[in-house]
């Protein structure tokens, strides 16, 4: 039974540090990544960029804040398209574009798994917990606010009202090594599951991400996988304008991604902030074309593996 797959860009750089991840999914396109899917058997249907109009700008009481009135847009935008595009295949893939744009993917995708009538837990892979308000953000770059926003935290009330959230116990973040003040008493005060990369040194990446996968699948869950390219190591994705040293490497990537796949309990993923201005020849966008295959089924040994089942 041939799975779909439905893939969607979201060229959106506004809420990045620097320019470039406006060319993200173009990136993505041209390392294949519709084709790579359908070698492994998935129905797959690329809809193309979703678009915004040109903003008047809106100022925010912190006067940090910049391209708030492009992120209000995107998020306006991209939740409709993602809630459509998750009702409509089995795995769509949102292809940023800076992180902001989760902002949008993950209320979309939320909005499908109430009217499912199960609770939408959350991956995030990435070096940042992108756990600010309007109101505790320093640098004003609005990728690192998404979670704070579809989690319900007070303080972004400038971003459009949400009509379903994402339990803040629901989510588990992989890879974390760039925490801000204002995010880690968040962090505290809600208990939320964080694997900062030194509890990965210590218990391997399995570890907490089965016992994550354990908890939605008791509850029924629906799973988005939200990959943002600075959760890997920068000596392999080198690609991505938020770099951190000491990131996961190749092998723990791919096991993450092959794990989530044996789960089955993915129904959505965000692959976000390359930016193919700091690529070397197309290398990051080929790594993250080869990861997403890992998720959709990829295996050294699959045909060994099928031809003795
Ligand atoms: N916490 C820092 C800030 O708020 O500017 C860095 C955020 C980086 C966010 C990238 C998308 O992960
Ligand atoms: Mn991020
Ligand atoms: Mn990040
Ligand atoms: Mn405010």
């Amino acid at each position: 039974m041939h799975k779909s797959c439905l893939i969607l860009g979201a060229p959106i750089e506004t809420g990045a540090s620097q320019r470039g991840c406006i060319m993200g999914p173009a990136s993505l396109r041209t390392a294949g990544l519709s084709d790579t899917l359908a070698s492994l058997g998935w129905q797959v249907e690329d809809r193309g960029d979703v678009q915004i109009d040109a903003q008047t700008p809106v100022n925010d009481a912190n006067a940090a804040v910049h391209n708030l009135a492009e992120t209000i847009a995107w998020i306006n935008a991209l939740e409709p398209a993602a809630y459509e595009a998750t009702r409509n295949s089995d795995l769509p893939i949102f292809m940023g574009g800076d992180h902001s744009m989760s902002a949008g993917t993950v209320p979309g995708v939320a909005r499908v798994a109430a009217e499912e009538g199960r609770p939408l837990f959350v991956l995030w892979l990435d070096a940042h917990p992108d756990l600010h308000t309007l109101d505790t953000t320093e640098s004003g770059n609005l990728h690192g606010t998404p979670v704070a926003y579809f989690t319900g935290q007070a303080g972004c009330e400038a971003y459009p009202d949400l009509a379903h959230k994402v339990a803040p116990e629901n989510m588990c973040f992989i890879g974390i090594r760039s925490v801000d003040p204002a995010e880690e008493a968040r962090i505290k005060q809600l208990g939320m599951d964080v694997q900062d990369m030194r509890a990965i040194d210590e218990t391997g990446v399995l570890v907490p991400l089965r016992a994550f996968l354990d908890r939605v699948r008791a509850a029924n869950g629906r799973l988005h996988v939200s990959f943002d390219v600075d959760f890997l190591d920068p000596a392999i994705a080198p690609a991505v304008g938020t770099t951190v040293p000491g990131g996961a490497t190749f092998r723990e990537a791919h096991l993450i991604m092959e794990t989530l796949c044996d789960s089955g309990l993915v129904g959505s993923l965000d692959l976000v902030e390359l930016n193919p201005f700091l690529d070397e020849r197309g290398r990051t966008a080929k790594l993250l074309c080869d990861l997403t295959a890992s998720l959709f089924g990829r295996r050294v040994l699959d045909r060994m593996t099928r031809s003795f089942g």
